[in-house]
């Protein structure tokens, strides 16, 4: 089987220069990690975004962490709402960073999917986020942080990120904001 011929109904998947993998469990999943998607597209790194279920397609998870350090990724982050195996699944079977992303879901608002990310067992890990959208930015976050470690510029993009961010806080509160 070719590699990723799970991946090549919309488009062929283009192997990395994409450092960061975003791995959701359902398409109901883009809604919140497009949030990392777009912070990872505003600090210029290049990323993937795909559909990979634990439960629903275990085979294309198991090919995708399998293979997703030769592919050239450096950082998955993984989000995932109820029973939430995704992470800590792909965790199990990459040495890549895995960071989880707990989605909000209907039934207990978040709460399964945080509990089920962040209580790996020791030897293991996950870095797990805060649940929804400011989960997926700090993931996104993150991960910049880490790939910044080796890289200037884009260590330099980040801290005009951030310098943005504390420009656009206002120093009182408006009633019509
Ligand atoms: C998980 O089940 C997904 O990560 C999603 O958050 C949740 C519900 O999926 P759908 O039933 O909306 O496809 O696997």
């Amino acid at each position: 089987m070719a590699p990723f011929a799970f991946f090549t109904r919309d488009q062929p998947l283009q192997s990395p220069a994409r450092d960061v993998a975003i791995i959701m469990g359902s398409q109901s999943d883009w809604p919140t990690m497009r949030h990392a998607a777009d912070t990872l597209a505003k600090l210029d790194i290049g990323h993937d975004a795909l559909i990979v279920s634990a439960h629903r397609t275990p085979e294309r998870l198991y090919e995708f962490a399998r293979t997703a350090r030769d592919k050239g990724y450096r950082i998955i982050i993984a989000g995932a709402g109820g029973a939430a195996h995704l992470p800590g699944m792909t965790a199990s079977m990459t040495p890549l960073p895995v960071f989880g992303v707990p989605i909000e879901s209907k039934a207990l608002s978040g709460q399964d999917s945080l509990l089920s990310i962040v209580q790996m067992p020791a030897g293991i890990p996950v870095g797990t986020l805060a649940i929804g959208r400011a989960g997926a930015v700090n993931a996104a976050l993150l991960a910049a942080a880490v790939l910044a470690l080796g890289d200037t510029d884009l260590a330099a993009r980040l801290d005009h990120y951030r310098s943005q961010q504390s420009e656009q806080v206002a120093a009182r509160p408006a009633d019509d904001a």
